[in-house]
């Protein structure tokens, strides 16, 4: 058990075994190799073989034979086997499953959509549910793709499992086997297209070696119903075609854009699209030329129309040498400057895609204004299943809670409902497209993320992209089954470790939406509050001796509150009535100032960093009465993460702590700040085959002080 199986283990199912409602036969209608529907036939076989131990064939002619598992297209089946009244409300990549009859029909509106119905019963058949149902499940958004930071050279930004699967020094890679394996653990989850490449793009994507790769990784993912995307870099007709310039009004520029397009067309008959990454932390873009985010956007939208393809506009633009002692300034207003007044100016297959926050993955962020500012335009959330700013990996934080969170959040346009699932769903404006951007990094790790657990965050991604309405907790059962089997003890403990995880993350990092406090200055992990306002990127607290916090009021601060619609803009304007885990996001206040829990801030901040630091210790003990029900590959994996958080959190409790506590100078009401009698600290001990090593910013060791 290496983790390369993750979810699709099928795995026996004991309890199971042979119940009158396992099939005989299956049958893949109409299906030839390589399409999702083949694909759909070799999974059930495996699925069926694996679970219980029961060899079928797969045949693809229609045939009427009791007891069979039929798959294929609504199409295919209703020319063989007659009208199938169930399924007439079924939307594109949606699925009709049904187990009520002798047989097993699962039928999708297109090939995609049935290769996610015989995904979907086989995760019933893996859980050990064989009760009878019949439903009907369409997506809510037609987009649902992973974007994978992956660089040229084969290196990952922000990745934390190794190097990339798709390329290696300058090249995409000649055996695409695992990126196969990896489209179909997406296509299990119902993701429908992959962006290849980093958002920092490189111009070489695009040199004819290139595009021939393209073309491979794009054969190997469409079994499984995967589409491919690539990034793309704004000045490549200047860096790789020779132009002098990039300018989107050039007809040149354009010109070149047109046929490169042609050119991957070419190769790449079914490519999603572009992402574009413009004019944010030093990539080029069309503000260079004075033209507009729109103007830049909607050549790359020409050039994939005819295609039927997708531009993806970022809109986390901004600007990254901002001064801190400017106290009107705020990166946070960014995107509504940038992008508010281009409303309506995008052509129709542009989406604009958000991060869920205003600045940038934080642990705690509201959600992204922009949400509720653009009517006009096509949106899409980016979310981020890499644990950039939460632990990279090495920290359990099971995200689902807080991307429930922002989806759930109610911007309130017009004062009507107005939630971001709503919205990104393109439902609320009534848009013709929009969805769901999931930053992975997946990498050669047989893990795919470096860690067992944080695979529950990939998991929830795709079914939350399907299904906004889904519990947390139900998701990560689901996957906690598939991946570690049905013992009831293993469900409580990772159901209960996960459900805390976010939560003491947030404790024993950066509270009550001060941000996550890691250093910010590039490596995102582990504490560094001192990093926090003496840069560029935006990314302040404004902690002084007295006070804490940024004041985002129209009032009195950057007037980002303001940026949202009245009715949740005068929420946010008032202490009394912002949310004490958003009061510091929003407000400059004395540590003294009074929550609503009726602690003070600071007190606040000792407590919250003690709790969630007990929590992470909690939860070795907790995966350790686990030993016996897991195999020892994956215990020990887990074993040594979890030994890793509750070393880091108790070096998180203490820096956080110690950093505000010397500079506020109040004290902790509980005496436990800078008051461990009983630590013995390593650089106090006879060193053998140790030096001592002074930690930089000092206050992340006790005393300064590391052994090295
Ligand atoms: C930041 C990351 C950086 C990304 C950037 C982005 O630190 O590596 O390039 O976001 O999303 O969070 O473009």
């Amino acid at each position: 058990e290496d983790g390369s199986a993750a979810w699709l283990r099928y795995a026996p199912v004991t309890q199971a075994k042979n119940s009158r409602l396992l099939p005989a036969a299956i049958i893949a209608l109409n299906s030839t190799k390589s399409s999702p529907v083949y694909t759909a036939g070799q999974e059930l076989r495996d699925g069926i073989a694996g679970i219980f131990s029961k060899e079928l064939n797969v045949s693809t002619q229609a045939r009427r034979t009791s007891s069979a598992v039929i798959v294929g297209t609504l199409t295919a089946y209703t020319n063989d086997y007659g009208d199938l009244e169930d399924a007439e409300d079924l939307e594109e990549d949606g699925f009709f499953l049904s187990t009520e009859q002798d047989q097993v029909v699962i039928v999708g509106h297109n090939e995609r959509g049935a290769l996610y119905g015989a995904f979907e019963y086989l995760s019933r058949l893996a859980q050990g549910d064989l009760s009878p149902t019949s439903f009907i499940s369409n997506p809510q958004a037609p987009i649902r793709w992973t974007n994978e930071w992956n660089n040229l050279d084969g290196s990952i930004e922000r990745g934390y499992a190794g190097p990339s699967i798709f390329f290696r020094d300058g090249f995409v890679l000649e055996n695409v086997t695992r990126a196969a394996e990896y489209a179909r653990l997406l296509a299990s989850i119902r993701i429908n297209g992959i962006i290849i490449n980093n958002v920092n793009a490189n111009a070489t994507l695009l040199t004819a070696r290139n595009i021939e790769g393209l073309a491979r990784l794009a054969d190997a993912i469409r079994p499984y119903g995967i589409q491919l995307g690539i990034s793309l870099n704004f000045a490549s007709p200047r860096d790789l075609g020779g132009l002098s310039s990039f300018d989107p009004l050039d007809p040149k520029v354009d010109a070149w854009w047109m046929n490169i397009t042609t050119q991957i067309y070419a190769k790449v008959p079914d490519m999603i699209g572009y992402l574009v990454k413009a004019n944010s932390e030093g990539q080029p873009g069309p503000l260079t030329y004075n033209r507009t985010l729109a103007d830049g956007a909607n050549m790359f939208a020409r050039a994939v129309r005819p295609y039927g393809g997708v531009v993806m506009f970022r809109a986390f633009v901004y600007d990254n040498h901002i001064s801190p002692a400017n106290w009107k300034a705020d990166r946070a207003n960014a995107q509504l400057e940038f992008f508010q007044h281009l409303d309506g100016k995008f052509d129709e297959n542009v989406v604009v895609q958000i991060k869920y926050g205003p600045i940038d993955f934080q642990v705690r962020e509201p959600a992204s204004p922009l949400f509720g500012a653009l009517h006009n335009t096509s949106t899409a959330i980016e979310l981020q299943v890499t644990q950039e700013y939460l632990g990279h990996q090495c920290h359990l934080v099971y995200l689902a809670p807080l991307w429930k969170e922002i989806l759930g959040s109610d911007l309130r346009a017009d004062s009507r409902s107005s939630k971001v699932k709503d919205i990104v769903s393109g439902s609320r404006f009534k848009r013709p497209l929009g969805g769901y951007a999931g930053v992975v990094n997946v990498g050669t790790n047989s893990t795919w993320l470096g860690s067992h657990l944080a695979m529950s965050n990939l998991y929830a991604y795709g079914r939350l992209a399907w299904d906004a309405s889904l519990e947390s907790e139900a998701i990560l059962q689901d996957w906690t089954r598939l991946t570690f089997g049905l013992d009831q003890e293993v469900l409580d403990t990772i159901t209960d470790m996960s459900m805390k995880s976010w939560p003491a993350y947030e404790n024993y990092s950066g509270n009550l939406g001060i941000q996550t406090l890691t250093d910010i200055l590039y490596t995102h992990f582990g504490p560094n509050p001192a990093s926090q306002d003496n840069n560029g990127w935006g990314q302040w607290t404004r902690a002084d001796k007295a006070s804490i916090g940024m004041d985002r009021t129209v009032k009195n601060g950057t007037g980002n509150a303001g940026h949202y619609p009245p009715e949740v803009a005068q929420i946010y304007e008032n202490i009394e009535t912002t949310p004490d885990n958003l009061l510091l996001w929003f407000h400059h206040v004395p540590y003294t100032q009074r929550l609503k829990s009726g602690k003070t801030v600071i007190q606040h901040f000792y407590d919250a960093h003690y709790e969630g630091a007990d929590t992470a210790q909690a939860f070795v003990r907790q995966w350790e009465s686990l030993k016996s029900k897991v195999d020892n590959e994956r215990w020990n994996h887990i074993m040594f993460r979890q030994t890793f958080q509750a070393g880091h959190a108790l070096v998180w409790r203490d820096s956080i702590n110690q950093f505000y506590h010397n500079l506020s100078e109040i004290p902790d009401e509980s005496k436990r700040v800078g008051n461990h009698p009983y630590r013995i600290e390593a650089e106090q001990m006879s060193l053998v085959g140790y030096k001592l090593y002074s930690v930089n910013p000092f206050h992340a060791a006790s005393r300064h002080t590391a052994i090295v």
